[in-house]
């Protein structure tokens, strides 16, 4: 659903969500931007690993995998007429495409994340909670907890952290 207020506009000229107002009343979009202003902004958090540690490097890997590789297919499971300019192109055809290669780039993930239970062996970060939130979107369900069990395992433990428990049950039941 794309934010119709005007008033969203002007925080978010695109009128997608996510957007973030700073206490000191700057405003930012984009999500990733939006955790490494966050990190930046709370050191004494550790919301990323070290900066001088091999964690810190592979963290924003993933990071910007997910957000440049994954999460714009969630658009085309969710607008696929947005991508065609054919009056005829079927919705469907194009959506079961996008779910392909949603599949082919988390079993990249999946093969590549070293840690257990989060994705890095330092422990939770922001890039866990970014894959696991992203994770759930594009109707793969049921195709999830066979295919890539360690990116269910991220979830599942980044569901169940203290911190994160109530909103990922208003979010995700
Ligand atoms: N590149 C943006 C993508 C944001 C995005 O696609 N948000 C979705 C919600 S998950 C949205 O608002 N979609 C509405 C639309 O595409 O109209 C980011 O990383 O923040």
């Amino acid at each position: 659903m794309r934010t119709e207020t005007r008033g969203y506009a002007a925080v978010n000229p695109q009128r997608k969500l996510p957007t973030i107002i700073f206490p000191d009343g700057d405003v930012m979009t984009e999500s990733t931007a939006i955790i490494l202003a966050l990190d930046r902004r709370h050191p004494e958090a550790g919301l990323l690993p070290a900066v001088a540690s091999p964690d810190y490097l592979q963290s924003l890997r993933w990071l910007t995998f997910v957000a440049v590789e994954i999460y714009p297919i969630v658009e085309i499971n969710d607008y696929p007429e947005r991508f065609t300019a054919d009056p005829e192109s079927d919705p469907a055809a194009m959506r079961e495409n996008a779910h392909r290669i949603w599949r082919d780039r988390w079993r990249l993930v999946e093969e590549n994340v070293s840690g257990d239970p989060y994705s890095l062996p330092s422990g939770c970060t922001l890039a866990d909670l970014y894959i696991a939130v992203v994770s759930r979107w594009a109707q793969q369900d049921e195709w999830r907890p066979t295919h890539i069990p360690k990116v269910e395992r991220i979830a599942e433990a980044v569901s169940t952290r203290e911190a994160c428990a109530a909103a990922w049950k208003r979010n995700f039941g």
